[in-house]
């Protein structure tokens, strides 16, 4: 298992034990989870996708645009300040939830792919050449698949990919052959967003090192759901999305090593990144406002800065340890159902997430009978095609869960799949 030491810093509330009562104050906290869907009470699991927002969230967000809404690094006046002010604090939050070494470290971009697309264009363009490999998986995401392959047309760099077993894990018997002193960088996905793998960090950084390669990590469905500290793991790049950790929409982050920050050049050219502008040429900002060119998502970072808290505050451990439980169950309980099949590996070698199929019924008709009884989970490929095509499928029906979901919804998931296939017995 790739968890690393678990934090007890930040962490209120240490105990792991998932009681009802420590569950009914969390829901609770979600505006949202009241609400009623086709007539029946709302079971969210489409928590991959992107998660809904706690009350300190909402209020943050709140609070931001009617009291003290103003640009960022520009004002003298007060409102600017207040802002600014906030949004440095919403950095330093975020840096400590990560155990960066320095808010430096944290550049605030739009989301994960973003923050992928800055490593391919300003640290990728300037260190690949066509004597080069890239080395990426299967499993990945389109986010952590299509910028390489984009690059790869301009720089002619070889592309290589980790292959998947049929247990949907990495195949890591090959990783001595396909990490070879050509291999610039390792980019890799900690959790996949479809068959739900908790792939050994460390060991593949380990591995990325021993041939000089850099890594980067997508942590997108790791950093919302378990303690990650980046200066254990000590990756060059990771990346992830407010918006899968209780923060809103349009604010991801990335993460890189200090001196590789320093020496790239900025992805994006506008106001804010610059030191000075002349007509003849600029010089850069430094670090983090190099990468931030134009106007921030000020709101939105704020709001993140507000999720982390909370996450602090719930605790990543018992966040990780709920979910487990819950997935476990949810396993155990799907397995039992005639003709479904999940992908991916057993419960102790995933998050929190269950992709599958039915026999005989398509994943988006899965979807929308389950919908008619008030439950959200996924139907698609999930921006993860080539997972599908290895297991010769097109889409998988995805239910995935966060720290506010219960065993009982996993109960309501399981009968709303009865009705989904009695609906086509008939
Ligand atoms: N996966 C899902 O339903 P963005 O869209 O940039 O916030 O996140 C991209 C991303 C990158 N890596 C992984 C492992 C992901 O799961 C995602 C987002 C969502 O599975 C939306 S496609």
């Amino acid at each position: 298992m790739a968890l690393q030491t678990p934090r007890t810093d930040t962490a209120l509330h240490d105990e792991t034990q998932v009681t009802p009562d420590r569950l009914a104050e969390l829901r609770a906290q979600f505006p949202i989870l009241q609400r009623r869907v086709h007539g029946r009470s709302l079971v969210y699991l489409d928590n991959a996708a992107t998660t809904q927002k706690p009350r300190a969230v909402i209020q943050t967000l709140d609070r931001y645009y009617r009291e003290y809404n103003a640009n960022v690094h520009r004002g003298v006046h007060t409102l600017s300040e207040e802002a600014t002010a906030a949004y440095e604090e919403a950095r330093q939050r975020v840096a400590r939830f990560i155990h960066a070494p320095s808010p430096r470290q944290v550049i605030f971009t739009r989301n994960a792919t973003e923050a992928i697309n800055l490593v391919a264009y300003s640290w990728g363009a300037a260190h690949l050449g066509p004597e080069d490999e890239v080395l990426i998986t299967e499993m990945e995401h389109h986010s952590n698949i299509v910028p390489w392959q984009i690059l790869q047309e301009r720089l002619g760099f070889t592309l290589r990919y980790v292959p998947m077993t049929d247990q949907g894990t990495l195949d890591l018997e090959r990783l001595d052959e396909l990490l070879t002193e050509r291999t610039r960088l390792f980019a890799f996905v900690h959790v996949s967003n479809v068959v739900g793998t908790v792939n050994p960090v460390e060991r593949l950084i380990a591995a990325a090192r021993q041939v000089g390669a850099r890594v980067l990590v997508d942590a997108s469905q790791s950093v919302p759901h378990m303690p990650v500290d980046v200066q254990a793991l000590d990756p060059d790049f990771l990346v992830f999305s407010g918006h899968k950790m209780c923060g809103p929409t349009g604010i991801g982050v990335l993460y890189g090593r200090r001196e590789l920050l320093e020496a790239m050049d900025p992805f994006l050219g506008g106001g804010d990144m610059i030191r000075e502008v002349t007509l003849q040429g600029s010089r850069w900002n430094e670090l983090p406002y190099k990468f931030e060119a134009g106007t921030p998502a000020i709101a939105q970072a704020i709001g993140l800065g507000a999720a982390v808290d909370f996450l602090a505050q719930v605790g990543m451990d018992w966040i990780w340890q709920h979910e487990h439980t819950l997935t476990r169950y949810a396993y155990e309980r799907l397995a039992e159902i005639e003709g479904l099949r999940i992908l991916g590996p057993g419960p102790e070698q995933r998050g929190g997430l269950v992709a599958f199929t039915l026999e005989g019924i398509h994943p988006h008709d899965v979807a929308a009978i389950l919908d008619r009884e008030g439950i959200a989970v996924r139907a698609g490929h999930h921006c993860a095609q080539p997972i599908h095509d290895r297991y010769g499928i097109a889409a998988s029906a995805r239910a995935s869960f966060y720290l506010y979901n219960t065993l009982e919804e996993v109960d309501r998931l399981v009968e709303g799949l009865e009705k989904v296939i009695q609906t086509f017995a008939l």
